[in-house]
């Protein structure tokens, strides 16, 4: 099984699509090992978003990222990279093919309502930024429980 991460960026939670992206998550046939609501600071959103320092749109993305709370989801399905990806749609929701999450909700390229992980390498590495190891969840049995 492969691992991604999604996350709800705050133009997604504040007009309350988190509910509906995560019914059509679990209609893909993902399974949530984590899932948690954070507001991000300045440091840790610099940090998951380190690959894109010294961009023109750099200081655009950290401001947008820190506005308000984002849902961080730890997701499980073969493929789950591609398919999740596939799901979400193009950077530019303009871009994004119709009934994509991208599409339907993307106000813009910066509020573009999800962020998924673009390589498995990266998906492992974005879910372990948000959940300590110890608390994911582990073939429908909690860890530590
Ligand atoms: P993606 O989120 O599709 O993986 P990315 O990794 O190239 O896209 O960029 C990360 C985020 O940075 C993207 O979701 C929105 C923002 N971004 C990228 N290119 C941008 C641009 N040209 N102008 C404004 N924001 C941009
Ligand atoms: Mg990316």
């Amino acid at each position: 099984m492969e691992t991604t991460c999604l996350l709800i960026k705050p133009d997604g939670v504040a007009e309350a699509h988190v509910g509906e992206i995560v019914a059509r998550i679990e209609e893909e046939g993902f399974t949530i090992r984590g899932i948690r609501l954070v507001r991000l600071g300045r440091p840790k959103a610099e940090a998951f978003y380190a690959i894109h320092r010294g961009r023109p749109f750099f200081e655009g993305l950290i401001e947008y990222m820190t506005s308000g709370p984002i849902v961080a989801i730890a997701l499980e399905r073969e493929d789950a990279v591609e398919h999740l990806r596939h799901m979400i749609g193009a950077t530019d929701p303009t871009d994004a093919e119709e009934g994509t999450i991208r599409a339907m909700f993307g106000k813009d390229i910066g509020a573009n309502t999800v962020h998924g992980s673009d390589s498995v390498e990266n998906g492992i590495r974005e879910v372990l930024f948000f959940f300590p190891k110890e608390e994911l969840v582990e073939l429908g049995v909690s860890a530590g429980g």
